[in-house]
């Protein structure tokens, strides 16, 4: 097994013609750089972690799947699946070029199962989408990742995504009941079904969630779908030390007794980048942190209620105002602004790394308090934002612009590896929900144990003897 380059055979006219057989003519995208530039690349800013691919396929089944598996283990080509693309740890980029699937054309809901509170999705749909149709019934799915207007299920459920809402709701993993999907050999299994508890042998299901792509191609994805909490109430704490917004996040819940939906943190530079990038304003704007805080229920006194208990916890605990919002279009401004942070910052600097540190929730004052010593100590701005409650983080180490590039990205690998050393230390891990991709595979590889790295790559061998299903990314093998 080899992540080699030269261990691939290149996708050459035959095998051209072999995939337009499969998926037909029109679904198979060659062509000039210009045309294949598009699926080279993430939503990391660095393009340096881009790779071209050499073939772009859009199958229209798991059958066809399937049969491009089988072409592609026979020749000993690499495929990478994509989703939409806006994964942030290189995911989804052809690092050994070959051919990149793509699911555009798998976007059907196929079963909405109302009685047993499923929905039944291929992987294309995207996942704003899913909430669309099922509202009326009361019903909701309970992913919320920051880009869910643009990215797809299959690509939170390969990332295992997290997003804003996973104090409360947990993360996509603890949705996803079952699936077809596609072995890197050309087999289509079915793992889970539309059970609440399945213990039948080992759980491959949630094996394969969050394995980034490398163990298996999904097909169709079965999610536990939750009532619809009527009521949400937004609301804004600013404060004038992130120390202070910081430090409050892990004693909102033991202090008050109350689990809140989202507790989101957002320094000064984010607010301001992203209200500019948008052209919008919201309440604390200014302040040196906020905390956007989320309650949900079903009961509009009780969750107002709750509302004003962490309201009054937060001033107590040195919050200078709060706002609520007191109606919708004021709740989508504020989360508008929370979810195109990233996009912000990139439009600034494409000279910025997103991390993606999580440390248990009462560790994250003092990571918080080790970022700020690190930016001095690099001399460069490192904002903050991120899933506060989840003790997740997306610091963003942005490029000084007295430096050259090349200046950047050596202090920029030493100061990750500080970040990472600093997060390990305190219990947490490199990547919350953005995953490893090939972004941090050398990191992985540094700070897990040897006995996990041998076990992952036992079982990415167990999956795809050939290596030929994204290969490149979470390990070298
Ligand atoms: C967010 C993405 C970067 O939280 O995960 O905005
Ligand atoms: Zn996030």
């Amino acid at each position: 097994m080899t992540t080699d380059a030269c261990a691939y055979n290149k996708v050459d006219e035959a095998i051209l013609e072999s995939l337009r057989r499969i998926v037909g003519e029109t679904h198979v995208l060659v062509g000039s750089p210009d045309d294949l530039e598009p699926y080279s690349h993430d939503e990391v800013a660095d393009r340096s972690y881009g790779h071209m691919p050499e073939c772009v396929v859009k199958p229209g089944s798991a059958q066809e799947i399937a049969q491009i598996m089988k072409l592609a283990c026979a020749h000993r080509i690499a495929v990478t699946p994509r989703g939409a693309g806006s994964g942030l740890s290189g995911g989804a980029v052809p690092l050994l070029g070959g051919i990149v699937i793509l699911f555009d054309r798998m976007n059907r809901i196929v079963d909405y199962d109302r009685e047993n509170m499923t929905i039944t999705c291929e992987p294309g749909v995207i996942t704003n989408e899913i909430n669309r149709d099922i509202r009326e019934d009361g019903l909701f799915f309970a992913g919320y990742p920051m880009s869910y207007e643009a990215c797809m299920i299959g690509g939170n459920v390969a990332e295992n995504a997290g997003g804003a809402r996973a104090i409360k709701y947990g993360v996509t993993g603890r949705y996803v009941t079952g699936m077809e999907c596609v072995t890197p050999r050309g087999e289509i299994l079915t793992l889970g079904g539309k059970l609440a508890k399945d213990v039948a042998g080992y759980n491959l299901l949630q094996l394969v969630i969050g394995s980034e792509g490398t163990l298996c191609i999904f097909t169709k994805i079965t999610l536990r779908l939750l009532p619809l909490p009527r009521v949400q109430i937004d609301m804004i704490a600013p404060f004038d030390s992130v120390e202070s917004a910081i430090a409050t996040v892990p004693k909102i819940m033991i202090s008050t007794g109350i689990i809140p939906a989202s507790i989101e943190f957002m320094d000064k530079l984010s607010v301001e980048t992203s209200c500019k990038y948008l052209g919008e304003t919201i309440p604390g704007f200014g302040a040196e942190a906020v905390l956007l805080i989320s309650l949900d229920g079903t009961d509009d006194e009780k969750v107002m209620g709750e509302c004003e208990v962490i309201g009054e916890h937060c001033l107590t605990a040195g919050a200078t105002d709060i706002f609520i919002a007191d109606n919708p279009r004021k709740s989508e401004t504020l989360w508008k602004v929370r979810r195109n942070i990233v996009e912000a910052f990139k439009a600034v600097s494409p000279q910025q790394s997103c991390e993606d540190i999580v440390v248990p929730i009462a560790q994250i004052p003092a990571m918080v308090g080790g970022l700020k010593k690190l930016a001095e100590k690099y001399d460069l701005m490192i904002p903050c934002y991120g899933h506060a409650a989840d003790g997740n983080l997306h610091a963003t180490p942005v490029m000084n612009p007295a430096w050259t590039p090349g200046e950047w990205h050596e202090k920029l690998k030493e100061l990750l590896m500080e970040i990472y050393g600093l997060t390990i230390s305190l219990g947490g891990t490199i990547s919350g929900e953005h995953g490893i991709g090939h972004k941090r595979k050398e990191h992985l590889a540094m700070f897990s144990d040897p006995v996990y790295l041998e076990l992952i790559k036992a079982i990415k061998k167990a999956f795809d003897p050939f290596n030929i299903l994204n290969p490149g990314k979470i390990v070298d093998l």
